[in-house]
């Protein structure tokens, strides 16, 4: 649906395995049932999701500048690339967009490695802890950071007009 503001869920590496292992940290539900929690919220708000998810930092990268193009913000969770990536926050910073990065566990509860985010650097806001419900608090968030916003293709032909 064109008219339809959309909002790009990026999923980083192994996320595609949840609910397959390590129910105490990451919880029962698979990334399909956050996906359907996610339509469901969309379909209640009138707006468009786009939910990805890969194993590689540089389709990521690649899904982050297409939405500097189509989508009015970004909800990441970024796995392990949280820790790592200076590639995705790049990407992040460049996109021009509201970001809310996500994590299903509270990071800054678990190893010394999980508490620094690179993403962070480039995020409006985070939410972590709350499971798979910190995905809608996010689109929560999304809907107001991302009020008034039309994608950026859009706002460029009603310019020419
Ligand atoms: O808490 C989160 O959402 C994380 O982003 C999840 C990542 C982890 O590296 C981050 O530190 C925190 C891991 C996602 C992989 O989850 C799996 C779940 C079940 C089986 C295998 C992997």
């Amino acid at each position: 649906m064109p008219d339809r503001k959309t909002i790009f869920v990026l999923n980083g590496p192994n996320l595609n395995m949840l609910g397959t292992r390590e129910p105490e940290i990451y919880g029962r539900e698979t990334l399909a049932d956050i996906e359907a929690a996610c339509a469901a919220w969309a379909d209640e708000h009138g707006v468009r999701l786009d939910f990805r998810q890969s194993n590689r930092e540089g389709e990521l990268v690649d899904w982050i500048q297409e939405a500097r193009k189509s989508a009015v913000g970004i909800v990441i969770n970024p796995a392990a690339y949280t820790h790592t990536s200076v590639a995705i926050l790049d990407a992040l910073a460049a996109a021009g967009l509201p970001v809310v990065e996500v994590h299903l566990s509270n990071i800054h509860k678990r190893e010394r490695f999980r508490h620094h985010s690179y993403v962070s650097r480039a995020a409006t806001g985070v939410i972590c802890g709350l499971g798979s419900h910190g995905y809608v608090l996010a689109l929560d968030a999304m809907a107001r950071l991302a009020g008034g916003r039309r994608p950026a293709r859009r706002a460029k032909k009603a310019r020419r007009r």
